[in-house]
């Protein structure tokens, strides 16, 4: 079902009756620009959920693991291992002859609860956290190794005044912790490329400060080939300057390619998480109006912003080499829970019944008359 507003397109825009059936996909639309990601879930990856595991392999030429290969899930105890959902998920991208991207190997969130803590539950000594992580890198890239093509290494390690975050890595290994990830990371796959990752990176002052810590590793001779920027966005941030910007200067100031990670953007009214949100149930209605669906006018702004961000990208594709969803269709998506729990969001590339976003449609437009 999910293609039939691609056949209207194809329709409407050819004069050329073979072409009709001519589906166009967004791996092609992009093909000169940039690789077309999406973040998958497990259901999609096995085939459980049929209807998002077809999508993914039409139009995506690239997946990364949403959460299947987060620390929590697949190494939950100090001697044992969950690879199940990992080995399904890249089964299904060889399948497919995607570009495999590991996400992520350490990040303060989603950290398995033994793995900064002795049986006293206190932090453990710095050498001990160096073996941990060592094990845990090793483990998992080496298990994939040659098939998961790049992966991130680290994620979210910086804050947005530049400030190093104080996570139980940092406390333990200080600023030492990424550059020991990455080394550990290229032993276990020479041939990976290995990326940093972090969101709000429209901020100058973080932007600068990953700037100098990529360069910085760099220039000990460690292995770092691109820039994730998560690219979680909303109707009103961020600054599409400040995060052109950005794009520019991680090209430009450390030669690493710039990813485009975890691509979405909200429909709904903007709320700080700090926000006192749920005091009323009109509070909480005013901050959740489209639960039956987006109104046009909503969906107007939203699809053209989206193809201002797209636009955006397209523009910087030479600096650009992936452009990845953070999720399959708007049901999907984690944001209907971020920053407010239990909103009805409209993030995402597919809406509930996985048809395509208007705005789409030019990009495709262009592939039928190629
Ligand atoms: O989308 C992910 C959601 O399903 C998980 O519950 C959550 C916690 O593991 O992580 C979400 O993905 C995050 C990503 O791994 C890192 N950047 C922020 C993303 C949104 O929280």
């Amino acid at each position: 079902m999910f293609i039939a507003g691609m056949a209207m397109i194809a329709v409407s825009t050819t004069s050329c009756s073979q072409k009709v059936d001519a589906e166009p996909t967004l791996k092609e639309a992009f093909k000169d620009d940039f690789l077309m990601g999406i973040a998958i879930n497990a259901d999609q990856a096995s085939g459980r959920d049929s209807i998002g595991n077809a999508i993914a392999a039409k139009h995506f030429n690239s997946i990364v693991a949403e959460n299947v290969m987060k620390c929590e899930k697949i190494h939950p105890q100090e001697n044992e291992y969950f690879w199940d959902d990992a080995d399904a998920f890249v089964k299904f991208g060889e399948e497919n002859g995607m570009f495999i991207i590991g996400h992520c190997l350490v990040w303060h969130s989603q950290c398995a609860p033994w793995f900064l803590v002795n049986e006293n539950g206190e932090e453990v000594d710095a050498e001990t956290l160096k073996q941990r992580m060592r094990d845990h890198i090793y483990t998992i890239v080496g298990r994939y190794k040659g098939r998961v093509k790049g992966w991130d290494v680290v994620n979210e390690a910086i804050m947005e005044d530049g400030s190093y975050r104080d996570s139980g890595f940092y406390r333990i290994l200080g600023e030492e912790f990424i550059p020991l990830a990455f080394q550990y990371a290229h032993e276990a796959d020479p041939d990976a490329e290995l990326y940093y990752n972090d969101y709000s990176m429209n901020e100058p002052a973080k932007r600068d400060a990953i700037i100098k810590m990529v360069n910085g590793m760099k220039q000990r001779g460690l292995r770092v080939d691109g820039i994730g920027m998560q690219g979680h966005m909303g109707i009103d941030y961020p600054d599409l300057g400040d995060f052109e910007k950005s794009i520019v200067a991680f090209a430009d100031s450390t030669g690493c390619n710039v990813m485009i990670t975890e691509w979405d953007m909200s429909s709904l009214p903007t709320v700080t998480q700090s926000a006192n949100v749920s005091d009323t149930v009109a509070a909480r209605e005013s901050l959740n109006p489209y639960v039956d669906g987006l109104p046009a006018d909503a969906a107007k702004a939203w699809n053209d912003r989206m193809a201002q961000v797209m636009d955006m990208f397209v523009k910087h594709s030479d600096k650009i080499s992936r452009v990845t969803v953070w999720g399959m269709s708007d049901g999907d998506s984690w944001r209907n829970d971020w920053p407010v729990v239990g909103r009805t969001d409209y993030p995402l590339l597919f809406d509930r019944n996985h048809e395509m976003k208007p705005f789409l449609g030019k990009y495709l437009e262009n592939v039928n008359k190629q």
